[in-house]
């Protein structure tokens, strides 16, 4: 009898509490240990790696996405974009050993919501049911976007997905968070003066200060007049230069709540790009940890 239990309770199919389990599992690890990394929080980097895996995704071929957690293998986690991400992966690591039947996919993803939520930003529909391939199912090198080319560039890759204008500048706030690394991307400095709090500083920032082109040995990058300690990158500057994208800026630097809304939907779809998932898989919405 006691076996059959142990195998009842492994083909159940896990609940929404046992993803809330895992969400907060994950919530709890974002400023464990992070007292001397960065700003206080690895939040940022898990942003990154969610949407490192899944933004390799390609309309026309189906290929790429969060589906497949490749990111785990050489040549993918050695691709140049990728630079850094270990760190994140090895924290999404400690999570899988408690809660071994979660797949990557899903864990990355759900570890992007998780940082999204607990730095304050909006609540992001989450669904389950990503599984993970193998190495040979790895993305060319390519996928991701360039930050030193311009709006063309931006264009390229984020239509390549199937987003809209207005789609490619909601995402681009994320970028209130986190920072640029020199021993990562070569770019360094925060976006903002809150780079662990999710917010419309980004597009404010964009709008309101002067930006100059930081005189330095690393890649061409802008940095604030005032204060010279924040940083614009050569694809965020394109945002206000294109008068498409800049509709957009004006909009969400003047309307935080819209830009919520706009993000947390366009963030819960970036990573389902390209997944199969069952038929009738509910959206998930998790409680933060202080709820
Ligand atoms: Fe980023 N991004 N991103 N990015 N990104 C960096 C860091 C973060 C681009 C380039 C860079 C998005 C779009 C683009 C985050 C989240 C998102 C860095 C610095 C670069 C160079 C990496 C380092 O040195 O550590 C480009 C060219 C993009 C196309 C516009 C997304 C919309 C903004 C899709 C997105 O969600 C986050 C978070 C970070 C901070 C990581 C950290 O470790 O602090």
């Amino acid at each position: 009898p006691s076996t059959t239990g142990t195998a009842l309770k492994k083909l159940s199919k896990p609940a929404e509490k046992d993803y809330q389990a895992v969400y907060e599992a994950i919530a709890e690890k974002l400023e464990e240990g992070a007292e001397n990394y960065d700003d206080g929080s690895f939040g940022p980097v898990l942003v990154r790696l969610a949407w490192h895996a899944s933004g390799t995704y390609d309309k026309e071929t189906g290929t790429g996405g969060s589906n497949g957690a490749t990111m785990r293998f050489a040549p993918e986690s050695d691709h140049g974009a990728n630079a850094g991400l270990k760190v994140a992966r090895d924290i999404m690591e400690s999570i899988h050993k408690r809660f071994p039947w979660i797949s990557y996919s899903d864990l990355w993803t759900l570890g992007g919501v998780v940082a999204i939520q607990e730095m304050q930003g909006p609540t992001i529909s989450w669904r389950p049911g990503r599984s993970d391939k193998d190495v040979a199912a790895c993305s060319p090198d390519g996928r991701l976007p360039d930050a030193s080319k311009d709006q063309r560039h931006l264009r390229d890759i984020f239509y390549r997905m199937g987003w809209n204008d207005q789609e490619i500048v909601a995402l681009s706030g994320a970028h209130a968070l986190g920072r640029g690394h020199p021993d990562r991307s070569g770019y360094s400095g925060p976006w903002t003066f809150s780079p662990t709090m999710f917010t419309n500083d980004f597009f404010k920032l964009l709008l309101d200060e002067k930006w100059q082109w930081k005189k330095w040995n690393g890649p061409e990058q802008h940095e604030d007049k005032k204060t010279q300690s924040l940083m614009m990158l050569p694809t965020d500057m394109a945002l206000i230069k294109d008068k498409s994208f800049k509709k957009w800026v004006d909009i969400y630097a003047n309307d935080q709540e819209k830009f919520f809304e706009d993000f947390g939907n366009a963030f819960s779809r970036l990573l389902e790009l390209g997944v199969p998932f069952e038929e009738g898989t509910k959206p998930m919405r998790f409680k933060t940890l202080n709820a």
